[in-house]
């Protein structure tokens, strides 16, 4: 198996039975492995809410180390309606021209002092570093402000040692309201000033409101943007055919980019709670119990996809759900997206030739299965297009 190889870990439970039992911290997860029913239960927020306890729709469960509600994540309709309209320009500031250069000078940069340097170990010298200074974009920021987030490593909530570290989360907590306060005293045209200045419900929005949109905004597209960007490079290292094409063909980068997403599904899955008694696929799922909609499963379903299994770059019919699907689908989306097509072109443009020269896999544990998700370290090198 290939470096760039992502098993599927739901194939035969998927197949045999479409849910699978997982025991996070006593609180169990049934997680539902099938593209329909994922999709049908994303839909149906009535029964299964977001607007839990915080933290108890995350898989492993935050509940332990944080109180703050995520906005408009952990809220359901019609307050959700309300949140999600208030962000939803902000988020859609990614398709302006300005932005797409923005993303462009990142990417360039970080991709020249690389290949300045020959072999680098990607994640901590180009996906977290590209991933952090896009950021400072969709929040409207000094970009050296990305030295700070840069310093936390790839997860917030996570470190090396544990799955749940609420020490580091409070580095982020403690951060955010300092910032908050900040911009309160000298208000700016920042995500932070701007979300000051909105209302919800006839009112200003709270400083937990601000902080729960903020702490989303951060959390959301870190590990996901780096996975992503990193399995893309051990990806294009192990297809140096691909490079070519996308070079030569730029149009490929826009179903290029959506099939490596699918691919590689960097979020592997996302509770609900339940709030009405149903079934799924055999599965009574009881009031006050989780599921987990596995956006990694459904992507490969076979019942969907043909050949679910390959990575087709011009893949035509790809209905996939790695953004998440229906109320909830991922906000953050128009500003991944961006930063995944840029990312392919500028490096197309700039690497004739990409090698691995090392790499640790990061799998999860989820009980029965164990899922490659993407890298601890992936060291690279690469040589320049002369
Ligand atoms: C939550 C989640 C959002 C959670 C779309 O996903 O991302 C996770 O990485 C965080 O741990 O708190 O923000």
């Amino acid at each position: 198996m290939g470096v760039s190889d992502f098993p599927d870990a739901f194939k035969d439970t998927r197949a045999a039975k479409g849910v699978c039992p997982f025991n996070d911290q006593n609180d169990p997860v049934a997680m539902l492995l099938r593209f329909k029913d994922v999709r049908k239960s994303a839909h149906d927020y009535k029964s299964f809410i977001s607007g839990a306890q915080p933290g108890r729709i995350v898989v492993p469960s935050e509940v332990n180390i944080r109180d703050t509600r995520q906005i408009p994540f952990e809220v359901d309709p019609p307050e959700h309606t309300e949140y999600r309209a208030l962000v939803e320009d902000w988020f859609k500031r990614p398709l302006d021209a300005t932005y797409e250069a923005g993303l462009e000078a990142v990417i360039a940069t970080e991709l020249d002092r690389v290949l300045a340097k020959g072999r680098v170990e990607a994640i901590a010298e180009l996906s977290l570093p590209i991933q952090s200074r896009a950021l400072t974009l969709l929040l409207n920021i000094p970009m050296k402000e990305a030295e700070t987030w840069i310093s936390w490593g790839t997860h917030v909530f996570r470190s090396e040692d544990s799955d749940l570290d609420g020490d580091k989360a409070a580095i982020l907590y403690d951060y955010i309201d300092a910032e908050i306060d900040k911009v309160i005293a000298n208000p700016d045209d920042s995500l932070y000033g701007v979300l000051l200045q909105s209302e919800y419900q006839g009112r200003k929005m709270t400083k937990e409101e601000v902080k729960g949109v903020l702490i989303l905004t951060f959390a959301g597209g870190r590990d996901t943007i780096i996975n992503y960007l990193t399995n893309t490079m051990a990806y294009l290292a192990e297809h140096p055919e691909a490079i070519t094409e996308l070079r030569d063909n730029p149009e490929l980068v826009n179903t290029a980019i959506e099939e490596l997403v699918r691919y590689f599904s960097p979020l592997t899955h996302m509770g609900r709670v339940v709030a009405q008694e149903k079934e799924v696929s055999g599965h009574v799922a009881k009031e006050d119990t989780r599921v987990s909609l596995c956006w990694a499963s459904a992507n490969r379903d076979e019942a969907v996809f043909e050949n679910p299994n390959a990575v087709v770059l011009d893949r035509k019919m790809n209905p996939h759900v790695a953004f998440g699907f229906g109320t909830h689908k991922c906000l953050g989306a128009t500003h991944a997206r961006q930063l995944m097509k840029v990312f392919l072109r500028v490096f197309t443009q700039k690497v004739a030739k990409l090698t691995v020269v090392n790499a640790v896999e990061n799998i999860e544990d989820w009980g029965e299965h164990q899922r490659k998700v993407g890298f601890d370290s992936l060291e690279i090198e690469l040589n320049p297009i002369k």
